[in-house]
């Protein structure tokens, strides 16, 4: 298929390229407008245009061509007759709107602006025309640090920001003072941390490198440092750093890169409901974050500790993990502070969610928003930390927004995490906002969302897939770039994901519970009868909450139907309530009623065990390792953001076939170490799991061979 070239601007390519297939061209614009004011995505144009040209030789050679690659890099197209405005991303990142007419098939560019407001004219052309709608604009905010510039370098801030402090440092005195003043600045109770007032000009810091890095260089990287510090003051450099090469400033081509820590007490803020370390996990909806929180904190704190030691310093770092106290329910999660599980010196804050009503003791789904009454929660920071913490991180919407409210009323850099930002998750969710808002509050989420990303220093992602997507479809982080909530606001520009603070930091599992079902010794045989009661009694068990988007009953649908895979294995589902009275929400009562009725329908009675979600991780842990050597794992959801559940299958040994709808895709290699699905192609998805089973089935190492790849993967992940 042809390509535009580097310079090319598609507004600038099209009117060729329409100009030569002129004739079908003209009867597929007019097809298009012939349903007047409509949103058309991708498909839909290529269907039209199949109708339209009906010559399957003639298309291809459009579809070959520049127009083809055009059509094929649209993400969708508002139709306002006669004009079809197209939403053109020929790279991640990279986009570009123009505007077609159907009379003449003229092209011309437009702005972000424009194209927005033909999407508003769809749903509220009062409020489209509207000079007066609140329209926001993040991209005029003018920061000196420079932007990424290519698609596959999105995520890798840090080496960037590396080079680029490196560059300011020999760049010239001038440029280079603030930096030198910055690092002359940081201390620990009076005492400095990088280097002292003797190199307090660019001049002095540089050739003091010069020399630092000769003398580093002659120790082996081990040297521990008490050693280096004494070498050091027995010489006449005045050598600031606190450490030696590979542990705190490594010096590579001239690059400086610290190592060290100027951060010790960390508040980490991760609001949502039941916040606990065990029989609680968040209850449903919110579990893999805390999983994820409670992970991070123990290899943080862990790191932390190994970097103070090589700084040679003797402080305490302080993890704190704030959310809120509920009612407890039988769990411990109604404590003000409880240690967390292995760690050191990291706890668990909680503080009451007041509202006007009172303080609000339940669960309350991920997409009721809350937030901490700032005073009390500040409060009780500064006074189980003894101080200011050095770090703000926040975790989801709330946890976010409430962690960037905190870190500009005190001065503290801001790290936010979101691993499941939900506007990709639905459809045009941007543009159907009220009609979606009563039951996910989006409007509050996108801009709870796009302020803490844009007041965030750093932003911490799973996988490349969520800031920036795929080839054709955009990122969890990119579609806040530009989008709109016609009625509330317009954001032009929301997020740039050029802009170094994305960082990807893949998540893992916890060694200690997800490992290999080979590794026999350190089985927790326990939970062995327990787990046989599960799986093969003959009654099923109780309650839980059934997500929508996990497409449990989807999953159920493609077994039911497939007679192949049903002969040649059994269903385990993990997940939700059995009773739908039980459920206050009506889709998910819905979603119940469908189980059962797929059930009887699909007389699976016998060959399907539903089972309630589970709330201990070492018995989770067990779970998978009982199905790995009978089985496979998998994850049919619509869309899932990471998907711990993935890596916690493959970390165990278990064959593992995931959605191809968000992170699942970036972590299996597709067939090599693991199997992609598509949720929305169920027979498809049905086949490719019973056709694992029947070469297994023929060739007894197709499973081995599977197990071990998808472990590798794991390992060099
Ligand atoms: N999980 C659990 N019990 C269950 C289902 C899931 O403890 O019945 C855990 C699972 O092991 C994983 C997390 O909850 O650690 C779910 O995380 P994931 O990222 O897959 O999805 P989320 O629920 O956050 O969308
Ligand atoms: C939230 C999600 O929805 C999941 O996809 C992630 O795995 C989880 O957070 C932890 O990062």
């Amino acid at each position: 298929m042809a390509a535009l070239k580097r310079s090319d601007s598609i507004a600038d390519s099209m009117p060729d390229a329409l100009r030569e297939s002129r004739y079908h061209m003209k009867k597929c614009f007019a097809k298009y407008i012939e349903k007047g004011k409509r949103l058309m995505k991708l498909h839909h144009l290529m269907s039209e245009m199949e109708k339209v040209i009906d010559d399957k030789t003639e298309r291809e050679q459009i579809l070959n061509g520049l127009l083809g690659y055009i059509l094929c890099t649209t993400q969708e197209a508002v139709v306002i007759p006669p004009y079809v405005a197209f939403a053109i991303r020929p790279n991640p990142g990279f986009w570009e709107f123009i505007k077609v007419s159907s009379t003449d098939l003229s092209v011309e560019g437009i702005t972000a602006t424009d194209y927005l407001k033909s999407k508003e004219m769809l749903v509220d052309e009062d409020w489209a025309k509207d000079e007066n709608a609140l329209e926001v604009d993040f991209g005029t905010m003018d920061f000196s640090a420079p932007n990424l510039t290519l698609s596959s370098s999105i995520g890798n801030g840090i080496n960037f920001i590396s080079k680029f402090l490196s560059s300011i440092l020999y760049g010239g005195s001038q440029k280079a003072q603030p930096l030198v003043d910055y690092l002359l600045s940081l201390n620990h109770h009076e005492e400095k941390l990088m280097i002292n007032e003797n190199l307090n000009t660019a001049a002095k810091l540089q050739s003091a490198l010069i020399v630092a890095e000769e003398a580093l260089l002659t120790l082996p990287k081990d040297t521990p440092y008490q050693d280096f510090e004494q070498r050091k003051s027995e010489g006449d450099n005045e050598i600031a750093f606190r450490d030696i090469p590979g542990t705190g400033p490594v010096f590579k081509h001239g690059q400086v890169l610290w190592q060290g820590s100027n951060c010790f007490n960390v508040v980490l803020f991760s609001v949502h409901g039941y916040f606990g370390q065990s029989d609680v996990l968040g209850l449903p909806d919110t579990g893999g974050q805390v999983v994820y929180v409670l992970d991070q904190v123990v290899a943080f704190e862990e790191e932390l500790l190994v970097r103070i030691k090589q700084q040679g310093l003797n402080v305490k770092p302080q993890i704190l993990v704030v959310t809120r106290l509920p009612d407890a329910k039988g769990t411990k999660c109604n404590q003000v502070l409880e240690p967390i599980a292995n760690t050191k010196h990291s706890n668990i804050l909680r503080v009451p969610f007041r509202t006007e009503d009172g303080v609000l003791p339940q669960w309350v789904s991920r997409f009721r928003h809350i937030s901490l009454p700032r005073k009390d929660a500040t409060d009780k920071i500064l006074e189980v930390m003894e101080g200011k913490p050095d770090l703000i991180i926040g975790n989801y919407t709330d946890g976010n927004l409430v962690a960037s409210l905190m870190a500009s009323k005190l001065g503290i850099t801001l790290g936010t995490i979101a691993h499941a930002l939900e506007k990709t998750k639905y459809e045009d969710s941007d543009l159907k906002w009220k009609q979606l808002d009563p039951k996910y509050h989006f409007s509050c989420q996108f801009t709870a969302d796009t302020i803490a990303m844009n007041s965030a220093d750093f932003i911490i992602t799973s996988t490349y897939q969520e800031i920036a997507g795929s080839k054709d479809r955009p990122g969890q982080y990119e579609s806040h770039a530009a989008f709109t909530l016609p009625g509330l606001c317009r954001v032009v520009s929301g997020i740039n994901v050029f802009d170094p603070k994305f960082n990807i930091a893949a998540p893992g599992a916890d060694q200690s519970v997800y490992f290999p079902y080979t590794d026999r010794q350190k089985r927790f045989t326990s939970f062995r009868p327990a787990i046989e009661e599960l799986l093969f009694s003959k009654v099923d068990n109780n309650e839980h909450m059934l997500d929508i988007v996990k497409n449990i009953s989807g999953l159920t649908e493609w077994y039911g139907k497939n007679k192949r895979l049903r002969s040649l294995a059994n269903l385990v589902v993990v997940a939700g309530f059995f009773d739908p009275t039980k459920s206050k929400d009506r889709e998910e009562a819905a979603e119940i009623t469908k189980m059962h009725m797929l059930i009887e329908n699909y007389k699976l009675k016998g060959q399907i065990r539903w089972i309630a979600a589970q709330t201990d991780r070492q018995r989770n842990g067990e779970l998978y390792r009982c199905i790995a050597t009978k089985g496979a794992f998998v994850q049919p959801a619509l869309y899932e953001a990471f998907g711990l559940t993935v890596i916690e299958a493959m970390n165990c040994g278990l064959p593992t076939f995931a959605t191809n709808q968000g992170g699942p895709a970036e972590i299996i290699v597709d067939g090599v170490s693991g199997f992609h699905i598509d949720p929305n192609n169920g027979d498809e998805s049905g086949n490719k799991i019973a056709d694992f089973f029947q070469k297994w089935k023929d060739d007894p190492e197709h499973w081995n061979r599977i197990s071990k790849s998808g472990l590798n993967r794991i390992y060099e992940w």
